[in-house]
């Protein structure tokens, strides 16, 4: 029971989660890891969404509105902490969603499948096939998703499958608490920010974006801009902490 008084309450909730769904074996033993990283960039980054990242969530919405065939990959630990904000962001986008995991057992695939069913997501299925040039398994996916599609949307993923998706020709869109991440830097946009805050903004924004805005949005897109923002945001808190 974490007291609903506690100045760090939302962080332990989620924490609690990730740790619950480990237990079940949706979230991998190695997602707790990877999610305690993401906590401690979140701690930096000030538990907050800040401008830049505020700016690259509207440009991910503009993206996914001008997209043929948008996909949002999901993984374990995105499954478990966001099911709900999917099932939302599906809504708003009419994207594909697909499971992809790093370690991929077709258990895991049953769970996190049962589990985004569960909160409302329609997820993408058929017959996963080796199509991306990977060594590991996060290279099997399905042939109409991920395969051909335009735009995708990767939270938390590691940086070798973003870089082939980009060399592939997608647009990537990433989701993640570490600027410096090698997924960070190959990315077409990437969102630098925790990712229940990150995907209730993508949704919020795909209702009100029109024609021009949505251009110029796409137009301007600077990954190294978004980068350069988070890292300036995280020297700051440093400095201030020195004072
Ligand atoms: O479910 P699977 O088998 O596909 O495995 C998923 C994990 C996350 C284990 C796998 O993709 C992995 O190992 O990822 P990495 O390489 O550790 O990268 C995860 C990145 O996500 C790290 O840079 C973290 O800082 C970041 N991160 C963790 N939690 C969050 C986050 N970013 C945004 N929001 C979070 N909640």
């Amino acid at each position: 029971m974490i007291p609903r008084d506690h100045p760090r309450y939302r962080s332990l909730v989620i924490r609690e989660r990730i740790a619950d769904a480990a237990l079940k074996g949706i979230v991998a033993m190695e997602g707790v890891g990877a999610h305690g990283r993401g906590e401690a960039f979140d701690y930096l980054i000030g538990e907050k969404t800040t401008e830049s990242a505020l700016l690259a969530e509207k440009t991910a919405a503009a993206l996914f509105l001008s997209a043929k065939k948008p996909v949002i990959s999901v993984n374990g630990n995105t499954a478990a902490l966001a099911a709900q904000e999917i099932a939302d962001l599906q809504e708003a986008t009419g994207a594909a969603v697909e499971v992809n995991l790093f370690h991929r057992t077709e258990k895991r695939v049953e769970k996190i499948t049962a589990l985004l069913e569960e909160e409302g997501v329609e997820v993408l299925k058929g017959k996963f096939e080796r199509l991306l040039p990977l060594s590991h398994d996060r290279a099997l996916c399905l042939r109409d998703g991920i395969y051909t599609c335009d735009v995708i949307l990767v939270p938390l993923e590691d940086g070798d499958r973003c870089s082939a998706l980009s060399a592939m020709g997608k647009t990537v869109i990433a989701i993640d608490l570490n600027p410096l991440s090698r997924t960070a830097k190959s990315a077409s946009l990437t969102i630098v920010d925790e990712l229940t805050r990150a995907l209730p903004n993508i949704t919020g924004s795909c209702s009100h974006l029109k024609g021009e805005e949505i251009e110029k949005l796409i137009r301007d897109i600077d990954n190294k801009y978004f980068l350069r923002s988070a890292v300036k945001e995280i020297m700051g808190n440093l400095a201030d902490a020195m004072d």
